[in-house]
């Protein structure tokens, strides 16, 4: 039976790719995003076992009629991959405006919490997979991330005491947790300085979308047996640069 994938921020990024693979593979793939134009160049380009869905992870309010709404081919949700997600200016918290920090808690923790719990019945009904995006922020903090970092330990942590509510189910559950890959992810973060993404990336060759793609093709169609709890992955030419020590 043609499995279906329920894909979170499908309009750029891991999102897009993941569609990309997913379609390709052979899944029927639920889309979902803001940018209207984006879903429909994709829906395009994808055909038929493509569905684009708008959906904006902080109107949790609109996430119960748009998943009643899903066409009947539609309806029964095998993977749901909680992709969508940003992060606020780097800045210390200390200087940092609140309206950023929030919508990232309203779409990295609040919305996925949300989305995540409408499709749980669905889920079960079919003993399918959760795959949640939290990255190397959650176990390594770095300066003028904090809320970022916070964002992502809590999606690693939700990960976990998920897979603790849902045994007996059959439902698996997956916290991937990435280093840097070069999507839009940088350009949103600096507010579209597009120089200062290039510049994060260059000369360090970079996961791409297409790398964690794969990587969540692998996780989503192991032996329903396996589960692999976390995931952590870097570039070779990315790793840590140790503690930070503040002298008087
Ligand atoms: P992109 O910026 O390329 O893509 C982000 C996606 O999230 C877009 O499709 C965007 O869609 C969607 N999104 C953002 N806000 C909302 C919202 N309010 N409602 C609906 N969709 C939303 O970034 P990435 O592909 O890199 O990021 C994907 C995930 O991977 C994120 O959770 C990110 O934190 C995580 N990650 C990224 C890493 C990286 O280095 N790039 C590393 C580790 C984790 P639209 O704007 O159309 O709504
Ligand atoms: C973002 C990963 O390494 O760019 O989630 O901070 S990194």
């Amino acid at each position: 039976m043609t499995k279906t994938m329920f894909v979170t921020g499908a309009t750029a990024g891991i999102g897009a790719a993941a569609a990309r693979s997913f379609v390709a593979g052979g899944w029927k793939v639920i889309g979902t995003g803001r940018r209207h134009d984006r879903l429909q160049a994709l829906a395009a380009e994808l055909g038929e076992t493509f569905h684009p869905l708008e959906l904006d992870m902080r109107d949790s309010e609109s996430f119960g009629a748009a998943i009643g709404a899903l066409p009947e081919g539609f309806a029964a949700i095998d993977l749901l991959l909680n992709n969508a997600g940003l992060a606020p200016p780097m800045s210390n918290l200390q200087d940092a405006e609140q309206a950023p920090l929030d919508t990232v808690i309203d779409t990295n923790v609040s919305g996925l919490v949300a989305l995540t719990r409408a499709l749980l019945p669905r889920l079960v009904e079919r003993k399918g997979t959760v795959i949640n995006l939290s990255s190397v922020a959650a176990t390594y903090p770095y300066r003028g991330g904090a809320v970022y970092a916070g964002s992502k330990a809590f999606v690693r942590q939700f990960s976990l005491g998920l897979r603790c509510d849902l045994a007996g189910t059959g439902v698996r559950v997956t916290s991937i947790e990435p280093g840097m890959v070069e999507t839009e992810f940088t350009l949103v973060r600096t507010g579209g300085d597009q120089a200062a993404s290039d510049a994060l990336y260059s000369n360090m060759d970079p996961m791409t979308a297409e790398d964690i793609a794969g990587t969540i093709w692998w996780v989503a169609t192991l032996p329903p047996h396996l589960n692999i709890n976390t995931l952590e992955l870097m570039p070779t030419n990315q790793s840590w640069a140790g503690f930070a020590v503040h002298r008087h």
